[in-house]
């Protein structure tokens, strides 16, 4: 398999590699692409160094996958390039999920409904993966209605400029600010830009792709994002409302059989998930569940995952992956 990674530079770039490595994914020829100003520049992987080309360099060399992860706009002009000439293009940013000719994927959920004629893929943003990690199997065996999600989000979502300005809070130094506020001992009400509704792009991406990925425009989605100064992982409270009752022990039982989702839910000694035990592990991790008293059929839980492994990188091998076993790439 010859690979291309679009954006090997960046925070999910470096992570695809790690993944990659780690898994190791039967590849043959990597090509590292990143902006001119990188090009000619070395990355490392499996202990060898590879020479950093650009995008139309790759898009030449007809790569049999290309991982993109380089913003939406560089997707946008870029994945279509690298379709017609043959690669299937796994895509990270927010470009193309929403269109209708597009499988929006997670490998657990619906990477069954991919064929050999999908070129462009989309990878779900982070925090609708954790979310639908944990909601899919709850919704195959109770039926959802309606989810409140409020999420806690690690600044690595943002990107490195957001890491060096936390850095720089932290050291009392002046710099670029990647936030319109400091996000050192704060939490700031907006991930991403405000749409026309009043709920941020992040909320909307959590209730449009649900949707999407369920395969069901009744599940009835409220968002509300919020960025906070951790890294490691995005976490999430969310409320479900169910047609059908449950019982605590069957959720964490549907739960822990579900494939990449680990419950960590024991209140008698403190045990729950957090961003800093999420950090670097590819697993979803689900706690708090507990009834919601105040409704009918209503649970609350917590949920938690490294933003950069399963939001981002992780999943888009495993798509990958997919890919090859079932041969169509
Ligand atoms: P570069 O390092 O050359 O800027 P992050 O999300 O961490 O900011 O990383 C973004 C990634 O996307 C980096 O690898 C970056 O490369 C790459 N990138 C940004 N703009 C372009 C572009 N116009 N063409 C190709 N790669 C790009
Ligand atoms: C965040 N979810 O943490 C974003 C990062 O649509 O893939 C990824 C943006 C996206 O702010």
């Amino acid at each position: 398999m010859k690979i291309a990674v679009i954006g090997a530079t960046g925070m999910v770039g470096q992570v695809i590699l790690q993944v990659l490595e780690e898994r190791n994914f039967p590849l043959t020829t990597l090509l590292p692409v990143a902006s001119e100003r990188s090009v000619g520049s070395e990355i490392n992987y499996k202990n060898t160094a590879y020479k950093v080309i650009g995008l139309q360099e790759a898009v030449d060399s007809r790569p049999d996958i290309a991982l993109f992860s380089a913003g939406g706009d560089t997707s946008l002009e870029w994945a279509p390039k690298f379709a017609e000439n043959g690669t299937t293009v796994i895509d990270n940013s927010s470009a193309w999920r929403m269109d209708p000719s597009k499988k929006l994927i997670i490998p657990e959920i619906n990477a069954g409904e991919l064929k050999s004629e999908d070129k462009i893929i989309a990878n779900p943003n982070c925090s609708t993966i954790q979310l639908l990690m944990a909601l899919k199997p709850l919704h195959d065996e109770y039926t959802i209605k309606r989810v409140v999600v409020s999420t806690y989000q690690s600044i690595t979502g943002t990107g490195v400029k957001a890491v060096q300005q936390l850095e720089n809070e932290y050291e009392g130094k002046k710099g670029e600010m990647a936030y319109p506020y400091p996000i050192h001992r704060n939490a700031i009400p907006q991930c991403d830009v405000f749409t026309e509704n009043g709920y941020t792009k992040e909320e909307m991406k959590l209730t449009n792709e649900t949707k999407k990925i369920l395969g069901d425009d009744t599940v009835l989605v409220s968002a509300t994002a919020i960025r906070i100064p951790v890294v490691g992982g995005h976490s999430e409270a969310v409320n479900v409302q169910f047609e059908n009752d449950f019982t605590e022990s069957d959720v964490r039982r549907i739960l822990s059989n579900f494939p990449g989702v680990t419950v960590q839910d024991n209140p008698d000694v403190n045990t729950y998930p957090m961003p800093v035990y999420a950090e670097g592990k590819d697993d979803v991790f689900v706690g708090r569940i507990r009834r919601d008293y105040s409704q009918a059929n209503t649970l609350n839980m917590w949920i938690v995952a490294d933003n950069l492994r399963k939001g981002a990188a992780t999943n888009a091998v495993q798509i990958a992956e997919f890919l090859v076993n079932n041969k169509l790439v």
